[in-house]
């Protein structure tokens, strides 16, 4: 796939003129490609928002995974697809190469045909980032089994919850797994999960850690073993372009999990699109997202994104902190990382530490950086730009969502100039509105509002499954005609978009609504403050105050609280105004947060409220513990 030909600003501007001037054109062109399809479509966009339904590339046949592994085999066979970094440093890297991930996966999806698996089964995908995660997912697009991988790092219950939501008829897993210093028993929590579900036939069990586990008498088998015996290749199952790809549950701040739907073509098509332009990917670089699969990001921009780039992906099984914290930039000399792509919280963890972590490395090789997740702080975004990227290499913001499928609005590497906290502009294809509170578009410059999206896109989700009536209402139904992110955003005078957050974390002191992240950043800017969240809770007066937990850098010395609190809130005065003033500021150790580092507010919000007995499910977080640390010390 060619990388835009634009060479400047107004050159992307012309470009993306015409993607709204005739976005099934644009699509068309890109679909035309480089991809492989076994029968080309008969429309290439249908859709209703009022149903609402899209349809992208309707009448196409493909197989993703022909496009992610067959094409390239013949001009790239030996290339390393997949380059494996485990969690001990002193176990050897592995490099997949491309004929091998195509023996591999092609084995395995052999291996889940005898087990019975068929187009359209539900298998849940429960495993360590090692590369029969990936394999596993390519093996299920293989033969048209719908994949949904949940994250290794989530509880019993939640996973037991997934299961039963799709009604998965087989769980891949592992024997544990490494985490640091930690092994985890991977397989006694599918055991748990697995007391209150019955649509499991087959449990598969990868050896990982080589632990002495026992099988399930008819349910569990061994993995390496099934899949020596499995024939090296396997025929890809021919997909309908809206066929079923996967499931991938996504949290929200309430309600059960939804599992958004993702389907065949217009994700190929438009992660591959995304990943080769916004990562200014080249044939020899080696790309590392740090993201676990278990999440979108991974989905997109480890596995399929990357794959049907013919590119070399890294898939790092460890954790930023082990054995030390110079262990990304150790794996970015080693491999010679060319882009690298992380997320906020990520960053904020490692500006903490000494800089001799990072400058005792030598990054010369990186070209491009990126970030994702959660809006980055415009001090986390220098020092990432000072020491990583040494203010040579751009940095692509990247704002998207489990929903969209791909990147949608970033930056577009040595081409749009950029600015600290700003994710920018929208990629060619993607048409934005903000809406204000009465539901109508603002237009123009300067000005913030709700993010809409009021053009279909190719790899937007199609549904919750199940549930499309919750999908519609909860994407479409706030706004007519346009599907809703659920984030607020500004733009400002060059029309650059900043996203301030979710709107749902607006609070409105004394008839004022006050966005939390704004906030944010003024209190991150106290010299003394890592990381912050602020919440809402209820006050006689105000109607709401606000409440802010506070993480203050580790300097070693002792603070005055009393003091802090006062400078956290003169910085607030002077950059929002007196109103924005927290009424409590409680320091903590550290703040609840998802695996993917977004803090959970819900939680917080609970504890500023007294809510104690009312928590939810604390166990899918990646720091439970500090839940009962914050609970004792509330002000
Ligand atoms: C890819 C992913 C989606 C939500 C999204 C927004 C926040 C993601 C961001 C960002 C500011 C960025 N978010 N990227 N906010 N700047 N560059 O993270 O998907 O886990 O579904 O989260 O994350 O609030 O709505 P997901």
């Amino acid at each position: 796939m060619s990388n835009y030909h634009v060479k400047t600003l107004e050159e992307y501007f012309q470009l993306y003129r015409k993607s709204v001037r005739n976005p099934e054109l644009f699509w068309e062109e890109i679909a035309e490609e480089h991809f492989v399809w076994r029968k080309k479509w008969d429309t290439v966009l249908e859709y209703d928002f009022s149903k609402p339904e899209f349809k992208w590339f309707e009448g196409a046949k493909l197989n993703i995974t022909e496009n992610c592994i067959d094409r390239h085999i013949h001009i790239r066979g030996d290339k390393t697809a997949i380059l494996f970094e485990p969690n001990n440093p002193d176990e050897e890297a592995e490099h997949i190469s491309y004929k091998e991930l195509h023996k591999r996966v092609c084995k395995f999806a052999n291996v889940l045909k005898e087990q019975g698996i068929k187009k359209g089964d539900r298998v849940c995908i429960y495993l360590p980032m090692i590369p029969e995660l990936a394999i596993s997912i390519l093996a299920c697009a293989r033969i048209g089994a719908v994949h949904s991988v949940v994250f290794a790092g989530f509880s019993s219950t939640a996973l037991a919850t997934r299961i039963n939501d799709c009604e998965a008829k087989m769980v891949i897993t592992s024997d544990g797994s490494y985490r640091g210093a930690k092994t985890i028993d991977l397989k006694s929590i599918v055991d748990e999960a697995l007391e209150s579900c019955s649509s499991i036939e087959t449990v598969l069990v990868a050896k990982r850690i080589h632990s002495d586990i026992e099988l399930k008498e008819g349910r569990d088998k061994w993995l390496q073993p099934l899949l020596e015996e499995a024939y090296q290749d396997c025929v890809p199952e021919i997909m309908d372009a809206e066929d079923p790809l996967f499931i991938l549950y996504t949290s929200g701040s309430t309600g059960s999990p939804k599992g958004m739907l993702h389907t065949t073509a217009g994700y190929m098509v438009y992660t591959a699109y995304t990943f080769k332009n916004v990562f200014n990917y080249k044939e020899n670089d080696i790309y590392w997202c740090t993201a676990d699969i278990g999440w979108i990001t991974g989905h997109s921009y480890i596995v399929y994104g990357p794959l049907a780039n013919g590119a070399t992906t890294v898939m790092f099984e460890g954790v930023p902190s082990y054995p030390d914290f110079g262990r990304f930039w150790e794996i970015v000399e080693k491999h010679k990382i060319t882009q690298f792509y992380t997320a906020p919280t990520a960053i904020r963890a490692l500006a903490k530490e000494n800089l001799d972590f990072v400058d005792s490395h030598d990054l010369s090789s990186l070209k491009v950086l990126g970030t994702v997740g959660e809006p980055i702080n415009e001090e986390a975004w220098h020092w990432y730009n000072d020491n990583v990227g040494k203010k040579k290499n751009p940095i692509v913001d990247t704002w998207w969502q489990t929903e969209t499928g791909g990147i949608m609005i970033s930056p577009l590497p040595y081409l749009t100039p950029t600015k600290p906290t700003y994710a920018t502009l929208p990629l060619p294809g993607i048409q934005l509105a903000l809406i204000d509170e009465n539901g109508k578009e603002i237009k123009g410059n300067q000005v913030d509002g709700r993010l809409c999206v009021k053009y279909p896109w190719p790899s937007m989700a199609r549904s919750i499954w199940g549930n499309h009536q919750r999908y519609k209402e909860t994407y479409f139904s706030a706004y007519d005609n346009m599907y809703f992110t659920g984030d607020g955003a500004l733009r400002d005078e060059v029309g650059y978009y900043r996203i301030t957050g979710r709107v749902d974390d607006v609070i409105i002191v004394s008839g004022h609504n006050l966005g939390t992240a704004p906030i944010e950043d003024s209190v991150n800017e106290h010299p003394a403050v890592a990381e912050s969240a602020i919440v809402g809770f209820p006050h006689d007066v105000k109607g709401n105050a606000l409440y802010g937990y506070v993480i203050l850098k580790e300097t070693g010395e002792e603070r005055n609280q009393d003091n802090l609190r006062k400078e956290i809130n003169q910085i607030i005065t002077e950059h929002i105004g007196p109103i924005a003033k927290l009424d409590k500021i409680q320091f903590v150790e550290g703040l609840p947060k998802t695996r993917s580092g977004k803090i959970m507010r819900r939680i917080l919000r609970k504890i500023a409220h007294n809510e104690l007995d009312n928590l939810g499910d604390v166990s899918t977080l990646l720091n439970p513990e500090v839940v009962q640390n914050i609970i004792k010390e509330r002000l």
